[in-house]
């Protein structure tokens, strides 16, 4: 009862460094489902439609430009608690912040190449995952 989902990308640093297997599998111990997944490489255009939010902000570009820089994994999951669960289970934006053993504590690169997403509110995981994924593409199981 109440599984709902969130959107995550294991992000180019950490898909570069061979840590992709690693994080998936930090995920699944951690109880969430995964009913879509898929390695993809993100345009200029889509990379910039994704992260619109932050078009003003003065890491913008180097966002951008490190988000198309190699493949990503897209995914998505379902858990009760979905979002906050996973937000907690990657920690804050910056590793220095991170909490020990969170996703960006062990696999982070810096600020910016942190390694993985995740969504921050149901409303933007909806969002999120419908910019990725089309419905058909998520299995029911
Ligand atoms: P979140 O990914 O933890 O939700 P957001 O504030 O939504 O963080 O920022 C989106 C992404 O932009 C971050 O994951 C990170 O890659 C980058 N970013 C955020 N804040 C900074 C910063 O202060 N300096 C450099 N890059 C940042």
């Amino acid at each position: 009862m109440g599984n709902n989902r969130t959107f995550t990308m294991i992000k180019p640093d950490a898909f570069a460094k061979g840590n992709t297997g690693a994080i998936i599998q930090k995920i699944t111990n951690s109880g969430f489902k995964i009913v879509a997944l898929k390695l993809t490489k993100l345009s200029p255009e889509r990379a910039a439609e994704f992260y619109a939010i932050h078009k003003d902000k003065s890491f913008y570009n180097n966002l951008i430009e490190f988000m198309i820089s190699g493949p990503i994994i897209a995914a998505v999951l379902e858990k009760k608690n979905a979002v906050d669960d996973f937000r907690a289970l990657i920690g804050a934006t910056n590793p220095e912040d991170a909490a020990e053993g969170t996703i960006r504590n062990l696999y982070a690169t810096n600020v910016t190449n942190n390694a993985i997403h995740g969504s921050d509110s149901d409303e933007n995981a909806a969002i999120e995952i419908a910019f990725h994924f089309k419905e058909e593409e998520i299995v029911t199981y």
